[in-house]
C-alpha cells in the first residue's frame, strides 16, 4: 500500500572514529556534491534532506567501557541518537538513506529501522555489501575498531550489551543477514560467522556463479518470509580501481558492472526500504570519483535504467 514514488529521506552521519583512518566524516558532503539529492529528485522522488546529524554531547561513561572497543563512549552516544532518528524516519514512511560516515553507524541505523519493521510485523533482512564481514566482537577483534563489529552487534552477538542504553534493541538475528562481496575476514571472526551459519557470498562465489544468481537468492529469501530489505553498502565492496576513496581498500572487489547489476536487481525487487552508504573517505578520493560512482549506484538502486543514462554515464543531470 505504499505510494508509487515514496519519499526519500537523506540523513548525513559524519562519524569517523569507528574506522582506522580519519576522513569519512566528509562523506555526506561529498555525496551531496556528487548530486545524490538532485538525481533522486530527477527520478521523481520527493527528497527531504534532513542535513547532517550534529555531534551529540557525549553521554557519561557508565562504568568502564568494554575492552577492545575503541572510542566506545563516543560511538555509543552516536548510535543511541541515530537509532532513535532512524526509527522515526522509517516510521514516517520515507525510505531513509544514511550517508556515512564509517560503518559503525549501521549499529544505529539498522537497529532503528529493524524496530520499526518489527512493529509492522515484517521481518527485516540486511544485505551487507562489503569487502569485510564486520562480524567481530570485542572478544574477536584484532584492531578494536568498532566499524568491524557492526554486523555482529546487529545479530545480537555478545560484548556490547550496554551500547544502546535505554534505546530498545531490535536484533535481526544471524539468519537474516547476507554478507556479500567478502574478501577480508579475521580468523576468530571467520569462526563466528561459520558457527552462526551466516549466509555469505564471498568473492570466490561471485566469480563462480555471478552476482545475478546470488542476489536473486537473497531476494527470494526475503520474499519467502514477506520481509523487507535494508541495504548496507560499504563502498569498499567495490574494487579499489573503481572506488579508491576508502580507508581500507582490499584488492579483488566488485566491478563497476557487477555493482550496477546488483542495484538494478534490487530495484526490480521492490524490497529495499532503507540504505546505508558508508566508508566513503573523500580525503583519500581521486577527484571525486568514488563519490560519483556511489551516487550513480544509488541512482540504479532507485530506478535509473541503463538506457536512460547520460554519456559519460557518471554525468549527473544538470538542473534545467
Ligand atoms: N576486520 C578488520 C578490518 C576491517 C573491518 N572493517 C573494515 N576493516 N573496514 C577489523 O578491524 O575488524
Ligand atoms: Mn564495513
Ligand atoms: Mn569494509
Amino acid at each position: 500500500s505504499e505510494a508509487a514514488q515514496p519519499r526519500i529521506a537523506l540523513l548525513g552521519v559524519p562519524l569517523e572514529i569507528g574506522a582506522s583512518q580519519a576522513g569519512t566524516l566528509m562523506g555526506p558532503a561529498a555525496l551531496r556534491t556528487a548530486g545524490i539529492g538532485r538525481i533522486l529528485d530527477q527520478l521523481g522522488f520527493v527528497v527531504e534532506d534532513h542535513g547532517d546529524m550534529l555531534t551529540p554531547a557525549i553521554a557519561p561513561a557508565e562504568g568502564p567501557p568494554p575492552a577492545n572497543a575503541k572510542y566506545y563512549d563516543v560511538i555509543k552516544t552516536w548510535i543511541r541518537a541515530l537509532s532513535e532518528h532512524s526509527y522515526l524516519l522509517a516510521q514516517s514512511g520515507a525510505v531513509p538513506i544514511f550517508m556515512g560516515g564509517d560503518h559503525s553507524l549501521s549499529m544505529g541505523s539498522v537497529n532503528g529501522v529493524a524496530r520499526h519493521w518489527q512493529e509492522q510485523g515484517r521481518p527485516l533482512f540486511v544485505l551487507w555489501l562489503d569487502a569485510h564481514a564486520d562480524y567481530n566482537t570485542p572478544q574477536t577483534t584484532e584492531t578494536g575498531n568498532m566499524h568491524g563489529m557492526s554486523a555482529a552487534f546487529l545479530c545480537g552477538e555478545d560484548g556490547l550489551e550496554g551500547l544502546l542504553g535505554d534505546v530498545p534493541r531490535a536484533s535481526i538475528g544471524p539468519e537474516r543477514l547476507d554478507l556479500f562481496g567478502i574478501r577480508s575476514i579475521d580468523p576468530l571472526e571467520r569462526k563466528l560467522v561459520f558457527d552462526r551459519r551466516v549466509a555469505i557470498a564471498d568473492m570466490r562465489a561471485i566469480d563462480e556463479f555471478g552476482v545475478a544468481v546470488l542476489i536473486r537468492r537473497v531476494i527470494e529469501r526475503v520474499r519467502a518470509s514477506n520481509g523487507v530489505l535494508h541495504l548496507s553498502f560499504d563502498v569498499d565492496f567495490l574494487d579499489p580501481a573503481v572506488a579508491p576513496g576508502v580507508g581500507t581498500t582490499v584488492p579483488g572487489g566488485a566491478t563497476y558492472r557487477e555493482a550496477h547489476l546488483i542495484m538494478e536487481l534490487l530495484h526490480d525487487s521492490g524490497l529495499v526500504r532503507s540504505v546505508d552508504v558508508v566508508e566513503l573517505n573523500p580525503f583519500l578520493d581521486e577527484r571525486g570519483r568514488t563519490a560519483r560512482v556511489a551516487v550513480e549506484l544509488i541512482s540504479s538502486l532507485f530506478g535509473l535504467q541503463i538506457t536512460d543514462r547520460r554519456t559519460p554515464s557518471n554525468a549527473v543531470f544538470p538542473d534545467n
